[in-house]
């Protein structure tokens, strides 16, 4: 890769950071403007709608005629030069709820590959980064996942769909994975969760039916950290539909506990 990541990170914190401040006040202010999308529990409050409304006009002005993917105004990958992903908010409903696990994620992608990341956590102010080649950060200091090597002593993250149906499948998965590691967690932010294994607060997290804007920082923030990543499309891993980031150490027990516990086919 001749493009120097490292400059896109810096553009994506900037913007990031204004989205923060922006979804914020809005929660103070408005956070009952509440629409759903694909279900009941599927919610867009209008701080997702603001803070991708503000990611895509500084995208223009910073980086006119590079396409943009949001969640909430969607768009397009190109399979060939520079495009953005954002999720505004991702962890929606626990920014209704004010459950403090949600973040901005804004991802640079080169021929539909994340080159740069930004992880940005309202509440807290973290910011996770990451540039291909170049290591990921949480505010500036290096990440490495943990060294876990079993997997009945490891912690693991998962989430859930928003269909009730394909809920119920994933729960049987995780009712299957329960007994065979440490414990499980369920936290409602891919993009933190993946962040979360960066640091080795997790030492493993594996979810279906996550869309591009879910994971296209956060994975790169994982596997610059060092974690075994895994993303949607990568069949021969997890099927069609998963994406997954682990620990080395237990990365291949855990891939193989989920086909076993049928996370292949949910
Ligand atoms: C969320 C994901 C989370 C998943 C939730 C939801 P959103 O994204 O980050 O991992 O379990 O169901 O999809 O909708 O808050 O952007």
């Amino acid at each position: 890769m001749d493009l120097d990541p490292r400059p896109l990170v810096a553009t994506a914190v900037g913007i990031a950071a204004e989205a923060a401040e922006l979804v914020q006040s809005i929660r103070r202010s408005a956070i009952d403007d509440v629409d759903t999308k694909s279900t009941e529990t599927d919610v867009v409050t209008a701080g997702d709608r603001a803070a991708e409304q503000l990611v895509r006009s500084r995208l223009a002005e910073l980086r006119p005629g590079e396409p943009v993917l949001g969640e909430e105004e969607g768009g397009d990958t190109p399979s060939e030069g520079l495009s953005w992903v954002v999720d505004p908010i991702d962890g929606t409903v626990n920014y209704l709820y004010g459950y403090p696990w949600y973040a901005v994620s804004v991802a640079a992608q080169l021929d539909g590959v994340s080159v740069a990341g930004v992880v940005l956590e309202p509440v807290s102010g973290r910011v996770w980064t990451a540039a291909r080649g170049h290591g990921a950060q949480l505010d500036g200091v290096p990440l490495r996942v943990s060294s876990a090597s079993r997997l009945e002593v490891s912690l693991i993250g998962t989430g859930f769909s928003y269909s009730a149906q394909r809920r119920q499948r994933q729960a049987d998965v995780v009712s299957g994975l329960i007994t065979r590691v440490r414990d499980v967690r369920r936290a409602g932010a891919a993009s933190l969760d993946l962040c979360a294994v960066a640091a080795g607060w997790l030492d493993g997290y594996a979810e279906h039916a996550l869309n591009r804007w879910d994971w296209a920082a956060g994975a790169l923030v994982a596997a610059e950290a060092g974690a075994v990543v895994h993303l949607p499309g990568d069949v021969a891993a997890l099927g069609a539909d998963a994406t997954f980031a682990a620990a080395p150490g237990i990365a291949e027990e855990l891939r193989a506990a989920l086909v076993d516990c049928g996370f292949g086919e949910v």
